[in-house]
């Protein structure tokens, strides 16, 4: 039986052709003892994967039984599960899955199995992917689609079902049990009997782990597929198409988990087209999938080009619909009230929204935080924003808290990333932000997780047995676990600070992609709240964005203590200085220094950690294979330069309004501005000559 199942997994494809790739991510093939499973009596495909999952991993005693029981438990909840000596016992099918994982986990990196119940926090633990029908990914780094190609584009080949099979698993080791399929920037064709087709093979593929497949709608798709006139959510004939194209959905996915939106947001067509409100278009599509038990995801990031700021529309426009929207109806926003910016304040919305569910969406690809060149381990950026208190009912209110129905009353609970996943051979371009995925999943899982664990648990899973199975040399957990966690942990924080220290955001070029350091970046006739010079504010009188409640007042849209010791820079936290102050650049810092003085001494801290992973990094050479290794080593090498890039253009660019000299501590540039420039803005090519 053993044998019968492996090659539709890793081990067929990978162990022996390829050396360490990546691609087997945190599930690597290993040695086994022969396991017994005693299953419920009944016929189900999760249920055999449960079993085959079992088998290829199982570390315990040779000849051991684990058995799976289906029972109802108070003490569980959603797909939660309880190990025991025994095996799992958990109240769904899914819940038996995740609890076979977790007991390879534990065996795997030899922690004991506990009987306490593990609950997820969420309910909902989905990837948003921004794959286009064309193939391409928007701000993807790690190759094309998995879902989507260009050429025969409907033609389901085992090689692609393979690779879905082999997606949805690694979601489900880490309890991720929802995808939706494509692009919020949504193309109507995806709702088209053919790619419907298309849609059910993946849900077909996805099924057996516990995934479930959702799909990213435009608002538009009655007049661009159903030739409708308009797409008015309250005219009839516009509600009568939702619910033929729901039925179609349903037919083919029985399972369907439901529709994500971005309406009337950057271009997209929504509700507000037709003088009616973000809840009026919710609504309507929610009573669409309501009779087969469909959900709709629809997103807060709405902002429209304005001289006002932009960090409060999405609260100004959500707020008074509190209450509107149906239960079926999840408001999904960004962790930020900008744009998933390398830091942010939590978005106010959280909380803010008291009867209403929402759910945080938080970007696993790393769109601003140095795509998949630079190394991000994100989770403590999520942890900060699922601990940040809200105080929205009371101290403790925390963004998790008040997302997972622990404070407020909810339907239904859910948290989105959206992916890093391509067709890259190890999946997400850099080896390390695999973790990344599985942080997500992790978090998602277990909202107060620590980043620290799970960096530990991410490394061991992923380069303990990186020659095939053998175990790791007995210095490994002091050379390479240590110091390559503390790494990992390190690393956002530099990109903060060689990018964007102190409050700083959205100041990176536009030219290439937001990769690389921009304050300069504004071209004639462009929407300001798209151009850096905007958020900076940088002038003669100082730097940073003033939302204070004499400024923007932005400030007053949280909640009490916070606006108060958020609107004073004596008390504002000095990570968000200049996200809500725009102070001189001789303001006095906490730290006794300039802001000037502080500002330069972040960059150059930022540099200087990068070259410490840099170390770091090649003394972990013995731990590693060849492969990731120089990988991970050329990736940092180019991380390193671009810090000086970063470093330089900003120094020498804010340097034009403080008129202040770089503090003698601080490597001095090795870029002149004008450099820096020139690389980031290049001249249009010369026009061709023309014929005499
Ligand atoms: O961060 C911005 C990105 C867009 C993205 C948008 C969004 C999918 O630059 O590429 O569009 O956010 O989240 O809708």
């Amino acid at each position: 039986m053993k044998t019968l199942l492996i090659p539709v997994l890793f081990l067929g494809t990978t162990l022996g052709l390829r050396a360490e790739d990546g691609h087997q991510l945190w599930l690597r093939a290993r040695a086994t003892a022969p396991v017994t499973v005693v299953l419920p009596a009944r016929n189900s495909a999760l249920l055999t994967t449960a079993r085959q999952e079992l088998q290829l991993g199982w570390q315990g005693a040779a000849g051991a039984t684990v058995t799976l029981s289906l029972k109802n438990d108070k003490a569980i909840r959603y797909d939660g599960f309880r190990l025991s000596a025994r095996g799992v016992q958990a109240s769904t099918e899914r819940g038996l899955l995740y609890g076979v994982f977790e007991l390879l986990r534990r065996q795997q990196t030899g922690q004991p199995v506990s009987a306490e119940p593990s609950n997820p926090s969420y309910e909902l633990r989905l990837l948003n992917h921004w794959d286009n029908p064309d193939g391409s990914v928007e701000r993807g780094y790690a190759g094309k689609s998995i879902f989507w190609r260009k050429d025969s584009a409907l033609v389901v080949t085992p090689r692609d079902k393979a690779l879905w099979q082999q997606y949805a698993r690694a979601n489900a080791s880490v309890g991720i049990n929802g995808a939706v399929l494509n692009n919020v920037n949504a193309s109507p064709v995806i709702l088209s009997a053919e790619y419907l087709g298309r849609v059910k093979a993946i849900a077909d593929a996805l099924r057996p782990y516990g995934v479930k497949t959702y799909l990213s709608v435009k608002f538009s798709s009655p007049v661009l597929l159903g030739g409708l006139k308009t797409a008015d959510p309250l005219a009839p004939a516009v509600v009568k198409w939702w619910q033929g194209k729901a039925r179609e959905i349903y037919q083919q996915v029985p399972d369907f988990g439901g529709f994500l939106v971005k309406a009337s947001s950057e271009g997209q067509p929504g509700p507000q087209d037709y003088g009616r409100t973000h809840a009026d278009g919710a609504n309507m599509l929610a009573d669409a999938v309501r009779p087969y038990g469909g959900l709709v995801m629809w997103r807060a990031f709405v902002y429209s080009p304005s001289d006002k700021d932009r960090a409060k529309q999405a609260y100004n426009e959500f707020v008074p619909l509190d209450g509107e929207f149906r239960d079926n109806v999840i408001i999904q926003v960004k962790n930020g009230p900008v744009d998933f910016q390398p830091r942010e304040p939590f978005s106010p919305l959280f909380g803010a929204l008291k009867k209403t569910a929402v759910m945080p969406e938080l970007q696993i690809t790393q769109e601003y935080l140095g795509h998949a060149i630079d190394l991000a381990y994100l989770a403590p950026m999520w942890e900060e924003c699922l601990q940040s208190d809200t105080y929205q009912a009371g101290p403790g209110s925390t963004v998790a808290r008040c997302t997972n129905g622990s404070v407020y009353r909810q339907a239904h609970s859910a948290m989105a990333g959206v992916s890093n996943v391509g067709l890259d051979r190890n999946w997400t371009g850099h080896d390390f932000a695999q973790a990344n995925w599985y942080a997500f999943g992790r978090l998602a899982w277990n909202s107060v997780a620590q980043s620290a664990q799970i960096a530990e648990e991410w490394l061991k899973l992923t380069f303990q047995n990186a020659a095939g199975g053998a175990p790791p040399p007995a210095d490994w957990n002091t050379q390479f676990l240590t110091p390559v966690a503390q790494l990992m942990l390190a690393s956002r924080e530099a990109i903060v600070d060689y990018s964007m220290p102190l409050g700083l955001h959205h100041i990176m070029s536009a030219t290439h992609d937001h990769y690389g350091p921009g304050p300069w970046w504004a071209p004639p006739r462009m929407r300001a709240d798209w151009t850096p010079p905007y958020y900076h504010q940088a002038a003669a009188n100082g730097v940073g964005f003033d939302r204070t409640k004499t400024g923007s007042d932005a400030v007053s849209q949280y909640q009490e203590p916070l606006a108060s010791q958020l609107n004073d820079p004596a008390t504002c936290p000095d990570q968000y200085l200049l996200w809500f102050h725009h102070l001189p650049w001789t303001f006095q810092m906490k730290s006794g220094r300039t802001l000037w003085d502080e500002l330069a001494l972040h960059y150059d801290r930022g540099v200087q950690q990068v070259r410490q992973f840099q170390r770091t990094w090649d003394q972990a050479q013995p731990y590693v294979d060849a492969e990731r290794f120089a990988a991970v080593q050329n990736k940092l090498r180019t991380q390193s330069g671009n810090a000086v890039m970063w470093k330089d253009a900003c120094l020498l660019y804010f340097q034009q309004f403080s008129h202040l000299p770089i503090p003698a501590a601080v490597e001095p540039p090795m870029h002149t501005l004008e450099a820096l420039i020139t690389y980031d803005t290049p001249p249009r090519p010369p026009r061709p000559a023309r014929q005499p």
